[in-house]
């Protein structure tokens, strides 16, 4: 059955459940998962892992920052407030993260992986746009690193992800017109850079449906094969 096909709602459980086996050997490729906080990244980038495992598709999933790695320790200090960067250093604090991890992820596409990643090279043009930083300069920062061949957005009123987040927030989560220029430059960078916006303002299984077309399409392109 082809994703683009408008699904009758009682069929999309059966869709997301189906088995199909997909060869993929040799493709490997990164699957982006963006947003401003709260979105639903971490849940949906664990959905659409299982999505594609169920199809035989060997399937990473990583996330950045990566607060295991030295980098990622001080990262996690700055963003606990307990250490002061200007917006230069930190977001090149953020973009050396992932070249920490650069080996692991050629590694993974080396051997025909989908590497799904919860943020990546995309979080830091925006989130450093955000913070008044040249496009430009960040984009050159990540020069180098394997590139995302798929970046979906998931996208949703600002205030409403603010509200979701609750009252632990960290000093990126806890300023919200940091996030409201975050998700416009989210938006602005999509159209200029073909990133797909996914409507993640309603249940998960929804935004999965969404998230599942998109790829599904994707694969269809890199395979050959429609699934
Ligand atoms: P997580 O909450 O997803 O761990 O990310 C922490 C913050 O780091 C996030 N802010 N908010 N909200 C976005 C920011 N960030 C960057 O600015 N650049 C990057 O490269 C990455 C990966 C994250
Ligand atoms: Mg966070």
């Amino acid at each position: 059955m082809s994703p683009a096909q408008a699904l009758p709602e009682q069929k999309i459980l059966d869709f997301l459940k189906q088995k199909t086996v997909v060869e993929t050997s040799g493709v490997g490729f990164i699957i982006g998962i963006e947003g401003i906080d709260a979105a639903g990244k971490r849940t949906q980038s664990s959905l659409l892992r299982s999505w594609l495992i169920r199809r035989g598709i060997r399937t990473e999933i990583l996330s950045f920052p990566d607060y295991t790695t030295h980098l990622g320790m001080e990262l996690k200090k700055f963003l606990a407030g307990e250490r002061d960067y200007s917006p230069h250093l930190s977001h090149i604090l953020f973009a050396a993260n992932r070249w920490e991890k650069r080996e692991t992820i050629e590694n993974y596409l080396s051997h025909g992986k989908v590497v799904i990643v919860d943020r990546y090279t995309e979080s830091n043009l925006v989130y450093g746009v955000a913070n008044g930083l040249p496009l430009d300069w960040l984009v050159n920062l990540e020069e180098g690193l394997p590139k995302a061949s798929l970046v979906l957005v998931l996208d949703a009123p600002t205030g409403k992800l603010f509200d979701r987040r609750g009252h632990l927030k960290d000093r990126y989560e806890g300023d919200l017109t940091l996030q409201e220029r975050a998700r416009k430059t989210y938006l602005e960078l999509a159209g200029r850079f073909g990133w797909v916006v996914i409507n993640a303002d309603e249940g998960s299984q929804s935004v999965q449906m969404s998230i599942v077309k998109a790829v599904s399409q994707h694969l269809s392109v890199k395979t050959g094969q429609t699934i």
